[in-house]
């Protein structure tokens, strides 16, 4: 089957990118993926994202933004489908993508909270809402069971941040969610998530990090 051109707008540590670049490697087509500075975006990125954030899919020079609707496109284009056909289950599917989102979000409040109340009030919601997934969860070593599906897409680049944080500071979202941990590692370890990233993803994240106004780089180990 023949695809349009595909070209990925991206920033090298952005967790939404990273899912459009996972489902592109995931299902094997062929694309570009361009760099910018998000600090100093081309002029032409105002014209292909109205809400000024990557990632920007260009489907032969036309634009799509949105990390989800992104993916979705791609899983169009490209069946069989990350999503299950039963619609019901494919809701399901959405509403944990949701979920997901939410924690996302709080994990950017966590990260650059300089307040101790603002720190704990986000890292509390994650650590809420991580219980709240490890009850629902009841599957491996993905999210469905073996195979490899959207929300799996959805969830790896938060994993991402969440284990990379652990690592390199003293903070463990995953002391009291066992299961979670466990998706997360397998999502780790898949290859489309591996290689979704540059070589020195860790080392550049952990230098995002660095600021010395965070209550998180006061907890740097
Ligand atoms: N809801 C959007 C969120 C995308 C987003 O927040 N992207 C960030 C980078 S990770 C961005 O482009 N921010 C603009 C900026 O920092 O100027 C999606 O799912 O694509």
């Amino acid at each position: 089957m023949s695809h349009p051109n595909l070209k990925l707008i991206s920033f090298t540590l952005c967790p939404y990118v990273q899912r459009a670049r996972i489902i592109l490697l995931e299902k094997k087509l062929e694309h570009e993926v361009e760099f910018i500075d998000l600090d100093m975006p081309p002029d032409w990125f105002f014209d292909v994202s109205p809400l000024e954030r990557v990632p920007v899919l260009l489907v032969d020079e036309e634009a799509v933004f949105e990390s989800m609707v992104i993916c979705e496109f791609i899983d169009e284009i490209s069946p069989p489908s990350l999503y299950p056909n039963n619609p019901l289950l494919k809701a399901q599917y959405r509403a944990w993508i949701a979920l997901g989102d939410s924690v996302l979000s709080t994990l950017y409040d966590l990260m650059f909270a300089s307040e101790e109340s603002r720190f704990k009030q986000a890292k509390g919601s994650i650590i809420d809402r991580l219980d709240v997934i490890e009850e629902e969860l009841d599957a491996s070593p993905f999210y469905a069971g073996e195979k490899f599906g959207m929300v799996d897409v959805a969830y790896a680049p938060l994993f991402r941040y969440l284990i990379g944080i652990s690592s390199a500071f003293d903070i463990n979202f995953f002391a009291d969610v066992p299961n979670v941990h466990a998706w997360a590692q397998a999502c780790l370890d898949y290859p489309a998530v591996k290689d979704a990233v540059i070589d020195t993803y860790q080392t550049e994240f952990l230098a995002f990090l660095d600021r010395p106004d965070t209550i998180l780089s006061t907890l740097k180990k």
